[in-house]
């Protein structure tokens, strides 16, 4: 009997396997990498979706480094990852929105050539409130890839176009796992009767242009005036119906740069009279997603140069962030340059 065609079940170890030609220096170690990582994400999951059934919710008594409460889930979420990543031997340093510092491994483990960073719950703002929230990660290589002793910070300060592999995590009504290693970008939705994250949109592209922006209208009084101009005119009706754009905020950047990446538009948290740099972080937030939004053939700027192209000067360095639609961007520049 002719064997039922079943669409083909491609899991992340599998499509990682798969790409491997397309790295043939990465020898296998991106699989146990991107293996471990995931399994760390499983069990964000999981406790993400019992959240409302345990004590989870609710700050702790803790405030990270940049003085913000820390929620117990953003906690979790911090020691999960560390401790899945610590040991497997491919990692020589971790960078964090939670840590000071640098992430050293255990002196008990082995150093390895790529470097991780991330933000372990992105939009943790909203999690007693049942709102999308998110996993940021970007991998990059060591500066000389022979070490095998702990990173440097020099290893971690690379611009986000030296990145070898980045993408994220969205805790939404279902959970998806979206990434890119250099080569186009993947989306693979999380099936939690298998555990498993299986491929679901393949080679994903952001449309080139959507009436649809995201920023917080409430800061506007704080915008700079060329900024303020763009947003009076995409909120201007004009003859080819194309305004007014309509307003998208979820207020968890991950969650409205997936909107962008799927339904197109852009996405925008500018400096501002009290926040020059704004307040996304280059390392952990603003590079992982322009590395996917440009993979997926949009666009990110700082407001002067691209996103990837900024040497960064610390780990936690903020940055004004617009992202999407390359039509979209490009509208916005007219009025910033
Ligand atoms: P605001 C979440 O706390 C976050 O860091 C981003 O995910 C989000 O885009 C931003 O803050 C929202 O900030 O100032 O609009 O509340």
């Amino acid at each position: 009997m002719e064997a039922q065609t079943t669409p083909k079940l491609i899991t992340i170890d599998r499509h990682i396997n798969e790409e491997q030609d397309l790295h043939p220096e990465a020898t296998g170690e991106f699989t146990f990498l991107l293996h471990d990582f995931t399994f760390a994400i499983r069990l964000i999951e999981r406790e993400i979706r019992r959240a409302g059934l345990t004590d989870i919710l609710g700050l702790t008594e803790n405030t990270n480094i940049h003085g913000e409460a820390v929620r117990k889930l953003d906690q979790f979420a911090f020691e999960v990852i560390y401790r899945a990543m610590d040991h497997n031997g491919n990692l020589c340093v971790m960078a964090c929105e939670e840590s000071q510092g640098l992430m050293k491994i255990p002196e008990k483990y082995p150093k390895g050539k790529y470097v991780l960073v991330f933000d372990p719950l992105d939009g943790s703002s909203n999690i007693d409130v049942n709102i999308t929230l998110g996993t940021i990660f970007g991998f990059y290589k060591r500066l000389d890839p022979d070490l095998r002793t702990d990173g440097s910070l020099e290893d971690v300060l690379q611009p986000g176009r030296k990145l070898v592999a980045a993408g994220y995590v969205l805790f939404g009504s279902s959970t998806v796992f979206v990434y890119s290693t250099g080569h186009g970008v993947n989306l693979f939705t999380y099936d939690p009767t298998v555990g498993e994250f299986l491929l679901t949109k393949r080679n994903i592209k952001i449309p080139e242009w959507n009436n649809q922006y995201s920023v917080n209208e409430g800061y506007y009084h704080k915008w700079d005036e060329k900024f303020q101009k763009y947003i009076d005119f995409i909120k201007t009706p004009s003859t080819d119906k194309k305004r007014p754009y309509s307003l998208r905020y979820v207020g968890t950047a991950v969650a409205d740069v997936h909107r962008v990446l799927i339904y197109g538009g852009i996405f925008m948290y500018p400096g501002d009279k009290s926040n020059p740099n704004g307040k996304l972080r280059l390392m952990y937030e603003a590079n992982p997603l322009s590395f996917v939004i440009e993979q997926a053939g949009g666009l990110a700027t700082d407001g002067k140069m691209n996103i990837l192209d900024i040497v960064p000067t610390s780990v936690h360095q903020r940055t004004p962030l617009f992202i999407g639609s390359k039509r979209n961007v490009e509208e916005l520049m007219e009025f910033l340059s």
